[in-house]
C-alpha cells in the first residue's frame, strides 16, 4: 500500500488519509493484486449462458438466483410513502417478471423494441425494467420529475412503442402530446381509478392478466438474446443540440456485476439501499441489475427524502451499504449530527457516492455520523459502470474519486484551447507528471461501455479520439496513483447529481414570447452542487421586472419540470462567439467573478450584466 501519510496539499482542501476499519473484510482483497489478475475474458466466466451462448441481463440478476439457494432470500423490499412494506423473493420476482415479459410479448414487443417507464420508485417499475429485458425489448428509463417537454422529446427520439406510467402522469404530460407520438403504440396506466385507465390506455393489471392467461410463468422462456444486443438506452445531456441516447448491451451485466462486487462489496446476505431514482443510470445499473447479480436484498423507498426517516430505514432496515449522492449527503449533514446520533447503525459496513464531486467534509462526516468515510465512485451514463472508485477497505483520501477499478484503463489527456483534450492529426498526448490536470479518457473494452449514440454515429465518433474515450471531464492523478476530479471541460451542469443539458433549457425558455435568446449555466449551490441558472434577452416590448423573471421560472417548471432553471438574470447583450453560440463559459465566468480569459472569438462586446433576476 503507498504511503499515505502526508495530506495531499492544495485540492479541495486536503485533509489527511482515513484507515477505513470494515466490520467484514472486504470481498475483494488487495487492489495492486487484484489489478494485475484481472482481465474482462476471465471475469466471463462467472455469466451463466444458455447452451447457445445468450446472455439475458434479467436472467443474470435474477432467474440464475431463481434456480439456486437464494430462491428465497428477499431480492427487493419496497417501502412504500406510509413505510409498509413489499416484499418479493428471488423465485418470486422470476415469476413475476416473466408475467410481466409476457404481457409485453402479447402486446406485440418485437425485440429490440423500446420500453418506456414514468413512474416512482414502485414494483411495477422494477418489473417493466427486468420483464422487458426477458421479452428481448430495450429499457429506457425517464426521470417522473421530468415535465411534459422533455417527456415527449425522449419519448419521440426513443421511438418508445410501450409506455408504463400513472394517471396522472399521463393525463398531465402525455395524454395533450400523444397525437405527436406516432410511435406509441401501448401505454400501461399503474393504477387506474374506479372509472378506468384513461382512454388510449390500458391498465397495467389487465395487460399482466392476459400475459399470465397466455403463458405459464413457470415454464416461460427468456428471450435468447445475444451479449451484444441491445438492453438499455439512456438518454443524457451534451453542451449542444438534443439529448443523446446512450445504447447498452446484455453484456454489460457483467460490469455491472464485477464492480457491484468490487466497488460497492456486495454480496449475498447484504441488504443494500441506492437512493438514486430509478430513472437515472445510476438507479438502473446499481439500483436494480448490479445489486441483483450479486444476490442480495435490496430495500427501496418511495418516499422523498427526510433525514429522520433515512435514518429510520438505514436503522430498521438494516442496511449494511448504502449508495447514495453528494447532494443527499449534504442534506443530511444539513439536519445536523445531533439526528445522526440519535440512531446507530451496527449493520452499516460500506457507504458509497456518486454524481457529483464529493467534498471533503461530507467524507468526514460520514466518519461522525456513520463511523464509516464516505467512499466516493466515478462514472457517467456512457460508461454503464463505475470506472473509478474508493473501494471497500481502501485508505481514502477525502476530495479524490479512488483509483480506475480492475479492468479499466484510464488516462489524462493534455487540453487543447477549448478546454478538451487537444487532437493533433489524430493523436492525443497522454500527460503522466503527477498532478497535471487534462481531460480525463478511458480505454474502451469493458463490457457495459455504450455502443451508440442513438441513431447519431457522428456524435458517437467524436466522443473518441486516439483509440480513446474522451468522457469531458477534466481529472489529475497524484504521486500515489488516486485520481481528482476538477471540473467539467465543457457547459453540462450537474445539479443534484443530475445532469442537464443547457440547450434544452434555453430552447424551452426561448418558446416564451418574452424571450429571444437565452444562456444557461450551473451556477454553484452549496447545497446542490449546482442550480441552473439563465440569462435572457428579451423580445422588443418587454421589460425586464421581478415579476417577469417569475413568470419564466414558472414557464420553465411546467415545461420542463425539476431541470427548469432556479435563476433568471435579464442580460441584453449575452456574448457570443464569431459562428453565433451564446458563450456559456464566459457567462459562467462572470457569474463566479473569474477572469473571463481569451475574448478574442467573442463578438458581442461584453455588456455590464443587468442583474435584474429574481431568485425562487
Ligand atoms: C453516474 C452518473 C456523469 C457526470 C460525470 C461527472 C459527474 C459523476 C462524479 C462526478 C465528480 C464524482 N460525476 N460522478 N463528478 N465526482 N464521483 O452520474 O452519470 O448522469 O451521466 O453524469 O457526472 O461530470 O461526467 P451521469
Amino acid at each position: 500500500m503507498a504511503d499515505l501519510a502526508a495530506p495531499r496539499a492544495g485540492h479541495l482542501g486536503g485533509h489527511a488519509p482515513i484507515e477505513h476499519i470494515p466490520s467484514l473484510p472486504p470481498l475483494i482483497g488487495d487492489y495492486e493484486e487484484r489489478c494485475r489478475r484481472f482481465t474482462w475474458e476471465g471475469a466471463r466466466a462467472w455469466l451463466d449462458p444458455d447452451p447457445s451462448g445468450h446472455v439475458n441481463m434479467a436472467h443474470e440478476a435474477v432467474d440464475r438466483h431463481a434456480a439456486g439457494p437464494l430462491a428465497g432470500v428477499v431480492a427487493i423490499r419496497f417501502l412504500d410513502r406510509t413505510g409498509e412494506a413489499t416484499e418479493l423473493t428471488y423465485a418470486e420476482l422470476r415469476t413475476r417478471t416473466n408475467v410481466t415479459a409476457a404481457a409485453l410479448r402479447l402486446l406485440g414487443l418485437e425485440p429490440g423494441d423500446r420500453v418506456c417507464t414514468l413512474l416512482p420508485r414502485s414494483p411495477e417499475l422494477y418489473l417493466t425494467v427486468l420483464g422487458t429485458l426477458k421479452a428481448g425489448g430495450v429499457y429506457c428509463p425517464l426521470f417522473p420529475a421530468f415535465g411534459p417537454e422533455p417527456v415527449r422529446e425522449r419519448l419521440a427520439l426513443g421511438r418508445i412503442r410501450v409506455l408504463v406510467t400513472d394517471t396522472l402522469s399521463y393525463t398531465r404530460k402525455i395524454a395533450p402530446q400523444r397525437a405527436s407520438l406516432p410511435d406509441l403504440e401501448h401505454v400501461l396506466i399503474v393504477d387506474p381509478d374506479e372509472a378506468g385507465a384513461p382512454t388510449g390506455t390500458t391498465p397495467w393489471s389487465a395487460a399482466l392478466a392476459a400475459g399470465w392467461a397466455a403463458y405459464d410463468p413457470e415454464t416461460f422462456t427468456v428471450a435468447p438474446t445475444r451479449p451484444e444486443d441491445p438492453a438499455l438506452l439512456h438518454f443524457t445531456s451534451g453542451t449542444t443540440g438534443k439529448p443523446k441516447g446512450a445504447v447498452h448491451v446484455h453484456a454489460a451485466i457483467l460490469a455491472h456485476h464485477v464492480t457491484s462486487e468490487f466497488a460497492l462489496d456486495l454480496r449475498p446476505g447484504d441488504v443494500y439501499w441506492c437512493t438514486a431514482d430509478p430513472g437515472w443510470v445510476t438507479g438502473t445499473s446499481y439500483g436494480i441489475l448490479g445489486p441483483l447479480s450479486c444476490g442480495v436484498t435490496i430495500v427501496t423507498d418511495a418516499a422523498d427524502f427526510e433525514a429522520r426517516r433515512w435514518y429510520r430505514i438505514l436503522h430498521d432496515e438494516q442496511v449494511t451499504v448504502f449508495y447514495t449522492a453528494p447532494t443527499a449527503l449534504r442534506m443530511l449533514m444539513r439536519a445536523g449530527t445531533a439526528l445522526a446520533r440519535e440512531h446507530t447503525f451496527p449493520t452499516l459496513r460500506h457507504v458509497v457516492s456518486v454524481g457529483e464531486p464529493l467534498n471533503p467534509e461530507a467524507v468526514l462526516w460520514g466518519l461522525e455520523a456513520f463511523g464509516l468515510p464516505v467512499h466516493d465512485t466515478w462514472w457517467q451514463t456512457e460508461t454503464g459502470a463505475i470506472m473509478v472508485s474508493n473501494y471497500a477497505g481502501m485508505p481514502v483520501r477525502p476530495g479524490s474519486m479512488g483509483r480506475p477499478v480492475p479492468g479499466v484503463v484510464a488516462a489524462v489527456l493534455a487540453q487543447g484551447a477549448d478546454g478538451r483534450a487537444a487532437v493533433v492529426d489524430g493523436r492525443v498526448e497522454v500527460l503522466t507528471g503527477p498532478d497535471e490536470v487534462g481531460e480525463l479518457a478511458l480505454r474502451p473494452g469493458w463490457p457495459s461501455m455504450f455502443r451508440a449514440y442513438l441513431d447519431d454515429p457522428d456524435r458517437y465518433a467524436k466522443a473518441f479520439a486516439d483509440g480513446w474515450y474522451l468522457t469531458g471531464d477534466l481529472a489529475s492523478v497524484d504521486a500515489d496513483g488516486y485520481w481528482w476530479f476538477v471540473g467539467r471541460a465543457d457547459d453540462v451542469i450537474k445539479s443534484a447529481g443530475h445532469l442537464i443539458g443547457p440547450f434544452e433549457v434555453e430552447s424551452a425558455l426561448m418558446e416564451h414570447p418574452a424571450v429571444a435568446e437565452a444562456g444557461v449555466i450551473g451556477k454553484p449551490d452549496p447545497l446542490a452542487g449546482e442550480i441552473v441558472k439563465a440569462f435572457v434577452t428579451l423580445r422588443v416590448g418587454y421589460e425586464p421586472s421581478p415579476g417577469l423573471a417569475r413568470e419564466l421560472i414558472a414557464f420553465g417548471r411546467h415545461r420542463l419540470g425539476s431541470v427548469a432553471p432556479r435563476e433568471i438574470a435579464f442580460d441584453q447583450a449575452l456574448p457570443h462567439t464569431r459562428s453565433g453560440k451564446v458563450m456559456r463559459r464566459l457567462l459562467k465566468a462572470r457569474e463566479l467573478g473569474l477572469p473571463e480569459g481569451d475574448l478574442s472569438t467573442v463578438e458581442t462586446a461584453p455588456a455590464a450584466a443587468t442583474d435584474e433576476g429574481a431568485t425562487t
